[in-house]
C-alpha cells in the first residue's frame, strides 16, 4: 500500500510520462493521440500543480475545433507515424474540419467547461479572468454546436451518431442498439461463420491488453463499420440522420452537458457576458428534458432513442449521472444513491462497477460492461458532494484512494477485488487521484 503522497507522486510520473508538450496522451501503449473527455480529466488534475500545463492542455484541445463548433473527440498526433490513424477517419472531407490539424470526425462528453473552471478556481482572480476570456469563445462556440447540430428537433437533449461518443464505447445500452439495428451483414456473417480469430490477429489493442479486457471482436467490428458509414456520409450530420442510422439521446452525455452549462453560465457571468437568447433558452430546455429520460416503472434513468423515443432499458453506470447534473430532487438521488449502497448492484468492494453485478452483462473486468474506472466514480462523488451526501462522498473517496493504492494507475479495475485491468499508467486514473486525494484534505 502507497501513502497519499506516494500516489501524488506515482501520479505526477505517470502524466510526465504521457506529456508530448502541447497535450497528454491518455496512454503509450494504446492511445498515441489526444482525447477530448481525457484532456480535460487531465487538465483537472494537472492544474493542482502545473496550471499552465493544464491550460496548455486545454487549449490544445481547442486548436481543434471545427469551424463549426465541433471539439472532435481525437486530435492526431502530427507527423507520418500514424498516418494510418488519420486515414481511418479522413476527417478533411468535411468542410467544417479544421485546416492545420487531423481530428477524427465525432464529438466526444463535454468536460470542457469543467475543466476550465477547475483551473480557473487555482488562479487568482485577474489571472482567472483573463483565462476565462481567452477560451469563453470557443466554449459557446461549441454549446452552440451542440445544440443546433445535435438537437435539431429543439427537445432539450443532444444525440449522439457513434458509440465512441458517449465515452462509454461498449457499454450495454449502446450495444445492445448495436446489435439489434447496426450490424452490417459482413460483420453478422464473421461472427456467425466464427471467423472472429482472424480480426483478432490484427487488432493492435489486443497486442498489450488481453482481449477479454477489451471490447469484443464483434463489438469492435461493429463499432468500426458505424464509423465508416459516418465517413461515407462524410460526417455530415443530416445526410446521417437522413439514412436512419445511430441516433441517441444519451444519459452520461445529457447529464455532463446539464453540468457544462452552468459553468457556462457561470463563466459568461464572471465576465459580464451575455449569452444569446436561443443558447439560454436550450439550456433551460436540457434541465427540464432529463425528467423525459426518468422511468416510474423500473425507477432508473436511462438514453433514449432520438427516433422512436423509446428508453434504452439496459441498467448501466450512466443510470447514476443524473447526481453528477445535479439538478434533480433529494428523493430522486435518494433512489440512485441507495443503489449505489446495494452490494448486489452498484457497491461491491471497489465501487463503482460500470454495470450492475447483477447485469447479464457484467464481467468483473469487462470493458465498460462491469470494470470499475476512476473517471465515472470522479463524476458521481462530485454529484454527491453538491448534493450533500456528505458520508458517501467520504465513503467512495477512500475506497478510491484505497484501490489506487493497492492497484496503481490502470485505465480500469475489478469491482471485486481491485486487481488491475487495460493499460498501465493511464492518464485520467493519476489525474483524478490526485484530485480526489487533494479535495479530501
Ligand atoms: C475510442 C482514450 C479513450 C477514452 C474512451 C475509451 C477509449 C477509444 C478506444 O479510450 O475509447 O475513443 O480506442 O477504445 O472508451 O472513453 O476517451 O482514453
Amino acid at each position: 500500500m502507497n501513502s497519499e503522497i506516494d500516489i501524488i507522486d506515482i501520479a505526477k510520473t505517470v502524466l510526465e510520462g504521457n506529456n508530448e508538450g502541447a497535450y497528454t496522451v491518455p496512454s503509450r501503449k494504446l492511445y498515441p493521440h489526444q482525447w477530448l473527455w481525457d484532456s480535460c480529466f487531465i487538465a483537472i488534475g494537472l492544474s493542482h500543480y502545473d496550471n499552465e500545463r493544464a491550460q496548455i492542455e486545454i487549449l490544445s484541445l481547442i486548436k481543434g475545433q471545427w469551424h463549426n463548433g465541433m471539439i472532435p473527440h481525437i486530435i492526431f498526433k502530427p507527423g507520418e507515424k500514424h498516418k494510418g490513424d488519420k486515414d481511418i477517419w479522413r476527417s478533411w472531407t468535411n468542410p467544417n474540419a479544421p485546416d492545420d490539424v487531423d481530428t477524427s470526425g465525432i464529438t466526444q462528453p463535454p468536460m470542457l467547461a469543467e475543466a476550465i473552471v477547475k483551473i480557473g478556481e487555482k488562479l487568482p482572480i485577474g489571472e482567472k479572468l483573463t483565462w476565462y476570456r481567452k477560451v469563453l469563445p470557443a466554449l459557446i462556440k461549441y454549446h452552440q454546436w451542440l445544440y443546433s447540430e445535435r438537437d435539431p428537433h429543439n427537445e432539450g437533449l443532444v444525440l449522439l451518431i457513434h458509440p465512441w461518443e458517449s465515452g462509454l464505447d461498449n457499454t450495454p445500452p449502446w450495444m445492445a442498439e448495436l446489435r439489434s439495428h447496426q450490424l452490417p451483414i459482413w460483420v453478422r456473417a464473421v461472427v456467425k461463420t466464427k471467423l472472429t480469430w482472424i480480426i483478432e490477429r490484427f487488432r493492435r489493442d489486443t497486442r498489450s491488453v488481453p482481449v477479454a479486457e477489451r471490447p469484443s471482436t464483434e463489438e469492435a467490428l461493429g463499432l468500426y463499420s458505424v464509423q465508416r458509414r459516418l465517413r461515407r456520409k462524410n460526417y455530415d450530420i443530416d445526410k446521417t440522420l437522413r439514412h436512419g442510422m445511430f441516433a441517441i439521446e444519451d444519459l452520461t452525455f445529457n447529464c455532463l452537458l446539464i453540468r457544462a452549462n452552468q459553468h457556462l453560465k457561470e463563466i459568461a457571468r464572471s465576465l459580464k457576458h451575455e449569452l444569446n437568447d436561443e443558447l439560454v433558452e436550450s439550456i433551460g430546455k436540457t434541465e427540464l428534458a432529463l425528467e423525459q429520460l426518468w422511468d416510474p416503472m423500473t425507477k432508473q434513468y436511462y438514453s433514449r432513442d432520438f427516433i422512436t423515443h423509446e428508453l434504452l432499458k439496459e441498467p448501466s453506470i450512466a443510470g447514476l449521472m443524473p447526481l453528477y447534473a445535479g439538478t434533480i430532487s433529494k428523493d430522486r438521488a435518494k433512489i440512485l444513491v441507495k443503489s449505489l449502497e446495494n452490494k448486489h448492484l452498484f457497491g461491491p468492494n471497489y465501487p463503482i462497477p460500470t454495470t450492475p453485478l447483477n447485469s447479464a452483462w457484467f464481467y468483473e473486468k469487462g470493458y465498460w460492461q462491469g470494470a470499475t474506472w476512476i473517471n465515472t466514480n470522479w463524476l458521481i462523488i462530485d454529484g454527491l458532494r453538491r448534493l450533500g451526501f456528505k458520508t458517501h462522498v467520504g465513503a467512495l473517496n477512500e475506497a478510491t484512494i484505497e484501490l489506487i493504492s493497492k492497484s496503481g494507475m490502470n485505465e480500469y479495475f475489478s469491482p471485486i477485488n481491485g486487481e488491475p485491468a487495460g493499460s498501465d499508467n493511464f492518464s485520467w486514473t493519476a489525474a483524478l487521484i490526485i484530485d480526489l486525494i487533494e479535495n479530501n484534505k
